[in-house]
């Protein structure tokens, strides 16, 4: 679907109506990463996480109740209220404060699982040292998946100690770098319980879908969304599936090269035009520019890039724009 007419017909809109954004630097927990820096290093991170419920606007005018957890330092990128960039060096200390109305936990899948949990209106210290580079998410793992359908759940990036333009130690360079966080609502589910009652995730069937937080045409208004590029340059994209369902990423226009699965280095690299992020996995991958031009970058799952069933705007999911200049 590389020249696609559906393709072509956003370009043009999207062209009318955006214009040409400017370069991005990402933040992430009050702390703003440059697109390329080498970090200091070796120091200890101190963040607060408020778990709390708060309500969530929907691109097609409604609102649910949602959870997340919120940095009252800074939010994440995009709509995100958290978000974590640290040094692979550092010592990062999580104080989780838990508003909500059962206890949870915090844990990192591939950091840090098992931990204790936090009791309602209580606070906890979570911490982790010299964590190997790489992207991680962060969630409880004591509500049998109620909390990540919520939205409780943030992406962490660790950025190998002295090589802040690659992905890991010795691993591929980069020029610029972004950070999608991939998740989705179920809103039965969210009023069920926001009304204190139960769902059975069983019947968990998303009908809002956001790239941080955020749905088309939200997410190409972002900055930190999307996805602005020069011609020739190597830019790494962190898709990191914070939701509950498998989101296949589809890239019109360019070829990606999938650099690491959870942390995990690919070893036969094909250059792939979707790429399938399983739940609570993260794939880094590297988008060599090759060409100008504007082009979408969404979910295949076709209810991925709808609002409740509906297209909107023309699309109300998870889809952003890749543009290169
Ligand atoms: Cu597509």
């Amino acid at each position: 679907m590389k020249s696609d007419d559906t393709q072509r017909d956003i370009k043009r809109r999207d062209f009318l109506k955006m214009g040409l954004g400017s370069a991005a630097a990402f933040t992430l927990g009050g702390l703003v990463l440059p697109v390329r820096r080498t970090f200091a290093g070796g120091v200890t991170v101190n963040v607060t996480l408020v778990a709390e419920s708060y309500t969530k606007t929907l691109v097609d005018g409604s609102s649910v109740t949602a959870w997340r957890f919120r940095n009252p330092a800074g939010g994440g990128p995009g709509g995100l209220d958290s978000g974590l960039v640290i040094n692979s060096d550092d010592t990062l200390n999580v104080t989780v404060t838990n508003n909500l109305d059962r206890p949870i936990n915090f844990v990192v899948p591939g950091l840090l699982t098992g931990t204790a949990t936090v009791a309602m209106g209580a606070s906890r210290l979570y911490s982790i040292s010299s964590p190997a580079a790489g992207s991680y998410l962060y969630r409880d793992d004591t509500t049998a998946g109620i909390a990540t359908a919520m939205g409780l759940a943030g992406p962490l990036v660790v950025m190998p100690a002295g090589a802040g333009d690659r992905l890991y130690p010795g691993g591929p360079t980069f020029d610029r770098q972004y950070t999608l966080f991939l998740q989705e609502i179920d809103d039965r589910l969210n009023s069920a319980i926001a009304g204190g009652g139960s769902y059975d995730l069983a019947n968990y069937e998303p009908n809002y879908y956001f790239l941080n937080g955020l749905s088309h045409p939200g997410t190409k208004g972002d900055a930190d969304t999307r996805i602005v590029m020069s011609n020739g340059e190597d830019v790494a994209i962190r898709m990191i599936n914070g939701g509950t369902i498998v989101s296949p990423m589809h890239y019109h226009g360019y070829h990606v090269d999938v650099a690491t699965r959870d942390r995990v280095v690919e070893t036969a690299v094909v250059a792939k035009d979707t790429v399938l992020v399983r739940v609570d996995e993260c794939v880094d991958v590297i988008l060599q520019v090759d060409q100008v031009g504007m082009y979408p970058l969404h979910t295949h799952y076709v209810p991925g890039v709808t609002a409740n069933g509906v297209y909107v705007n023309p699309f109300g999911g998870a889809l952003t724009m890749l543009e290169a200049t």
